[in-house]
């Protein structure tokens, strides 16, 4: 395995982490480049859960893990996702975990006015995870923003942070009309944490062009999906960062032309976590029954997640934006039930079929979609390991997956642990 990028290629959710969790073996590092704690990553090892918001899911294989600059990163929640692991026998130490000094931190006022931003917008709301990602790289872009660096100068970060709070309890006081936040209670907070955080902050671009310059293998670990990406998802039911693969060397320090590998994960069907459109969502006993199979459940806010059938043109605009060189199709078993199982191969607006990803969320509200009907299997798969293992109809919708993306299938998962996993050769 070359460095090799995972990125989601519908909403987020597709079992990401259970495939860095597995790939993580081949690895030396893993690198988180985007997002924040709004991810959620489920590894099921030896029959045991264990999910991580921030830090890598390679920390499971006890990989070194790195939290790059393009990451926004919650400290408290960080320590307690640290804690959290070391609870579960897995070194967290500052020798297997580094994070950018260019990372930004979330801060106690962008929870809240994550939180005050949604409850004005009532039912307009993006339904964010709340907490604090948008208002954080938002300060970001207008260069308010405070970064891990900046916590080795505390009386610069003194500054900053009463600087910072001028302006946002005025907005959280007259705009948002909701509590303020003192600054001397921010700054007691991190001078709380700041010894602890300090040996994990690095240059981690630094440390991973020397290791690329000593042959480590480096598995990139895209969140949420590709979707959500800021620029070519379902803007503005977005999140707040790039996440398609080209993010993944912008967001960790790394130059592009030392990724070799990209692998789309799919969920063999499609959920979506929160507001905005989704063309293929099911209204009926199939999605209840999909979600309740699936257990379609938020990882981080336990939010119900809504369910559809398989969207190709969602699936090619993946392909196309993160340059896809292979796909893991996840949760195939969770289709084992269904008499028939459908794929949307492209919508139908005013007359015209659409195959390419519209910007026009009118038009992904609007649209009729363009189905074809494959035969279940009827048959429970989670315990098949080959692929020639599997029943002719499976194999055949995994075809037309491959048919129709235009890209290779490399991995199949058919149940949540490590072990239900059939590598396609
Ligand atoms: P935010 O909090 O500003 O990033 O929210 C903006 C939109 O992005 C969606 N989003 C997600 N969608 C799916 N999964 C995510 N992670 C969690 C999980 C979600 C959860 O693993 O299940 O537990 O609710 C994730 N993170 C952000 C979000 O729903 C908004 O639509
Ligand atoms: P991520 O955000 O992409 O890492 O995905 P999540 O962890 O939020 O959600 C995926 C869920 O599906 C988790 O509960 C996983 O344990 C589970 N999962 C992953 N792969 C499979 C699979 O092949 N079959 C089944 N049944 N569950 C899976
Ligand atoms: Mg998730």
């Amino acid at each position: 395995m070359g460095n090799t990028v995972i990125v989601g290629t519908q909403w987020g959710d597709e079992g990401k982490g259970k495939i860095v969790d597995l790939l993580s073996e081949h690895a030396d590092y893993v690198v988180r480049f985007q997002g924040g704690n709004n991810a959620g990553h489920t590894m099921v090892v030896k029959g045991k859960e264990i999910i991580s918001h921030l830090i890598p899911s390679g920390i499971i294989q006890q990989k070194k893990c790195f939290i790059g600059n393009g990451v926004v990163v919650d400290p408290f929640v960080l320590l307690e996702e640290i804690d959290y692991l070391l609870s579960n026998n897995i070194d967290v130490s500052p020798d297997m975990l580094k994070i950018s000094n260019r990372a930004h931190i979330i801060m106690p006022y962008h929870r809240l006015i994550d939180s005050a931003r949604e409850a004005q917008k009532g039912d307009q709301k993006i339904g964010t995870t709340g907490r604090g990602i948008g208002p954080c790289y938002e300060d970001k872009a207008t260069r308010r923003g405070i970064r891990f660096c900046d916590l080795l100068d505390f009386d610069l970060f003194k500054e900053k942070v009463k600087t910072i709070l001028e302006e946002k309890n005025f907005y959280l006081e007259h705009y948002f009309k909701t509590e303020t936040i003192d600054p001397e209670t921010v700054i007691d907070q991190f001078q709380k944490i700041k010894e602890r955080l300090l040996p994990y902050v690095a240059d981690v671009s630094v440390i991973l062009f020397d290791g690329i310059n000593n042959n480590k293998t480096i598995l990139f670990e895209g969140a949420q999906g590709t979707h959500l990406d800021i620029e070519h998802g379902t803007y503005p039911f977005v999140t707040s960062s790039s996440v398609v693969a080209g993010n993944a060397a912008n967001g960790s320090g790394v130059g592009p032309a030392n990724i070799n590998e990209i692998i789309g994960i799919v969920k063999a069907y499609t959920t979506r976590v929160g507001a905005g459109p989704f063309p293929t969502e099911l209204f009926d006993d199939i999605g209840d029954k999909i979600q309740k199979t699936g257990s379609e459940f938020g990882a981080t806010t336990g939010r119900k997640r809504r369910c559809g059938w398989l969207d190709m043109v969602v699936l090619r605009n993946a392909a196309r934006l993160n340059s896809l060189t292979g796909l893991a199709i996840t949760k195939l078993d969770v289709l084992d039930d269904l008499d028939e199982i459908k794929i949307c191969t492209g919508y139908e607006y005013n007359g015209t079929i659409i195959k390419d990803f519209p910007p026009e969320i009118k038009i992904l509200q609007e649209c009729t979609q363009v189905y074809e009907t494959h035969p279940g299997w009827k048959q429970d798969i989670s315990g098949i390991t080959s692929f020639n293992d599997l029943p002719q109809n499976a194999k055949n919708y995994l075809a037309r997956i491959e048919e129709l993306s235009n890209v290779k299938i490399k991995i199949v998962s058919v149940g949540p642990g490590r072990e239900a996993t059939i590598i396609k050769e």
